[in-house]
C-alpha cells in the first residue's frame, strides 16, 4: 500500500531508450469492458504495471509523464469502471501516468473547478508532471490512437461521445477530458474556482485558453469516441443559476480567480481503501471564501 503523500520514484532500470512516438501496442477502437471488479481485483491483475501508484512501461521510456485528475464524490462504481478500462488504455499508449482522485467532503456544493485545481497543485508538490490530464470519472475513451498527451495547444480528448451520438455537444464543446501541460494551465491560472454545482466551469476554462491565445486541439471523431456511464444528476451538484452571469466575466476575472485565489483544506481520512492504484486527496472546499 503506498503512502497516500509522496509519490516514490520508480528504481530507474538504466539503458531505456525513448518509446516510439506511437506505440506498437496501440489496437485501435474498443468497446467499454463492463465486468464488474474491486480495487483488490485491480491491484493485482495491473500489478506488472505499477509501482506505488505509478504506471509505466517496462521497457522504454515514456515521452511525457501524466497525471491524470478525477474530480470526485460519491461515483465509486464509476470510478472502477474508470479504471479499470483506462489503466490498460493508457498501458497500450505505453504512458507513464499517476491517477489523482480529487474527493470533495459532503455538505458544499460540488466545484470541479476548484477540485481540478487542488488536483494540479496538489500534484505539483509531489512529483514533476509534463501533462495534466482533467478527465471526468464517467468517460471511457473507446478508441486507444487518441493518445493522452500534451501539445503546444491544449487538447479536448473527449470529442465524441455516445450521449450526443457521438459528437460534439455543441460548438466550442470543452469539457469532459482535457490535456493541458503545466505551463498551459498555469499560464492561464488554472480553472475558475466560483461555478458552484453544475455547468459553466469548462466553458470559462475554453475562454481563458482563448485569451492566452491558445486554440482547442482535437483529433477526429472516430478517434475522440467516448461511452459516458448513465446517471442521473447528483444531489449537491445542481445547475448553478448564475453559470452564465459568470461566463460573460470570465475573461475580466482571470487573472484574481483560479490557482492563485483558491482556498481548500485537505482531510486526512482515507474514505477509499485500497489506494495502491491512485492517490486519494480528500479535501474539503470553503465555497464562501
Ligand atoms: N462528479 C462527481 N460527483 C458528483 C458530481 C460530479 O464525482 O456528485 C464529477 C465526476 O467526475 C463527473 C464530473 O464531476 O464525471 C462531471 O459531473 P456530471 O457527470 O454531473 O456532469 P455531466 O455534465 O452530467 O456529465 C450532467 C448530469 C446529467 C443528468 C442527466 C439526467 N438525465
Amino acid at each position: 500500500m503506498m503512502d497516500l503523500f509522496v509519490l516514490p520514484e520508480l528504481e530507474e532500470s538504466g539503458g531505456h531508450s525513448p518509446c516510439a512516438k506511437l506505440p506498437p501496442t496501440l489496437a485501435g477502437p474498443s468497446q467499454t469492458d463492463t465486468s464488474l471488479v474491486s480495487f483488490r481485483h485491480m491491484v493485482q491483475t495491473f500489478k506488472h504495471l505499477h509501482q506505488n501508484g505509478r504506471f509505466r512501461p517496462r521497457d522504454c521510456q515514456a515521452h511525457q509523464r501524466l497525471a491524470v485528475i478525477i474530480p470526485f464524490r460519491n461515483r465509486k462504481s464509476h470510478l472502477l469502471l474508470l479504471l479499470n478500462n483506462l489503466i490498460p488504455f493508457l498501458s497500450r499508449q505505453q504512458a507513464d501516468v499517476t491517477f489523482f482522485l480529487i474527493e470533495q467532503l459532503p455538505g458544499a456544493i460540488f466545484n470541479k473547478g476548484a477540485l481540478l485545481n487542488i488536483g494540479y497543485l496538489e500534484a505539483l508538490k509531489l512529483g514533476q508532471f509534463d501533462c495534466f490530464i482533467f478527465h471526468d470519472v464517467d468517460l471511457v475513451p473507446l478508441n486507444d490512437k487518441n493518445l493522452y498527451r500534451c501539445g503546444d495547444n491544449p487538447r479536448h480528448f473527449s470529442v465524441a461521445i455516445n450521449k450526443f451520438s457521438y459528437s460534439l455537444a455543441y460548438k466550442g464543446n470543452f469539457g469532459g477530458v482535457v490535456g493541458l501541460s503545466m505551463k498551459q494551465y498555469s499560464e492561464v491560472n488554472g480553472n475558475s474556482n466560483l461555478y458552484i454545482g453544475w455547468g459553466g466551469e469548462d466553458d470559462d476554462l475554453l475562454e481563458r485558453v482563448t485569451n492566452k491565445g491558445y486554440f482547442i486541439s482535437r483529433y477526429s471523431g472516430e478517434l475522440s469516441k467516448y461511452d459516458m456511464v448513465n446517471h442521473s444528476r447528483d444531489k449537491g451538484n445542481e445547475p448553478n443559476p448564475f453559470r452564465v452571469k459568470l461566463l460573460e466575466l470570465a475573461r475580466v476575472r482571470q487573472e484574481v480567480d483560479g490557482l492563485n485565489s483558491i482556498h481548500y483544506s485537505i482531510h486526512y481520512n482515507r474514505t477509499i481503501k485500497d489506494m495502491a492504484l491512485f492517490t486519494l486527496i480528500t479535501v474539503d472546499i470553503d465555497n464562501d471564501r
